[in-house]
């Protein structure tokens, strides 16, 4: 198969991609990194040294393609589906980048952050800088709820790269620092996004990891408690 992706089924920049692949229908061999296991991890360090997920190997085109982003792009331009992940119109392509980039940045960013300082040896935690993150989620749900009042997706009708950044990062986020009784708006995005089946696959498929998920509480596909919704 000519296109390969290395992820991880827990990890949220990987669903991001995924969540692309899944609804374009796009053909692809995954294949799973163990960044804990030597062999999995010298593996994946020879196609990329960064070594950060998810990565895309195009061998009928012999390009290595890095970051969530790009590979999205990437699909959209060499394998086009049904999908368009960034609007032709340039109006629209720039707000849908910015999306993006406030979903990764102000939410799957200080998200990861609170998440990883729990696999950090003992006595290396950085317990200021997580309460900065969790001070990042609160003010990035704030920006949020508003603008999603009257809109569907990211963008408004259309699903677009910003909701495949989005979903990964409001679920996950939802996990660490809760938004179910406080943003309503929010919420009910998050419940669509989760409706949605690249992502509801997406996290089916993450559900056998979701115990190696390194806080009390595990991420859940169920949302029990939720009482405020649109
Ligand atoms: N900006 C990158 C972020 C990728 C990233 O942080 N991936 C995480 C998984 S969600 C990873 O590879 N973590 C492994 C590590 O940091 O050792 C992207 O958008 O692809």
């Amino acid at each position: 198969m000519s296109l390969k992706l290395y992820f991880h089924p827990l990890a949220s920049f990987c669903h991001k991609a995924l969540i692309a692949f899944y609804e374009g229908g796009i053909p692809f061999e995954p294949i799973i990194v163990d960044l804990l296991d030597e062999k999995s991890s010298a593996a994946f360090k020879a196609v990329w040294p960064m070594a950060k997920m998810p990565v895309l190997r195009d061998e009928a085109r012999d390009r290595t393609v890095v970051e969530s982003t790009t590979i999205i792009e990437y699909l959209d331009a060499y394998y086009p589906s049904g999908m368009r992940f960034l609007p032709a119109d340039a109006d629209r392509a720039w707000q849908t980048r910015m999306w993006d980039r406030f979903y990764d940045h102000y939410v799957q960013e200080p998200m990861q952050k609170i998440v990883t300082d729990r696999l950090r040896p003992a006595g290396k935690n950085d317990s200021y800088g997580v309460e900065q993150a969790k001070l990042q989620l609160h003010e990035a749900y704030g920006v949020i709820e508003p603008v999603m009042e009257s809109k569907s997706w990211a963008m408004g009708n259309d699903f677009t790269l910003a909701d495949c950044a989005a979903a990964p990062a409001l679920f996950y986020a939802n996990t660490v620092v809760p938004f179910g009784q406080t943003h309503k708006n929010l919420s009910a995005y998050l419940d669509r996004l989760m409706a949605r089946p690249s992502f509801a696959r997406v996290l089916e498929e993450a559900q056998p990891y979701f115990t190696l998920f390194p806080m009390e509480k595990k991420p859940q596909i169920a949302r029990p408690g939720r009482v405020v919704s649109r």
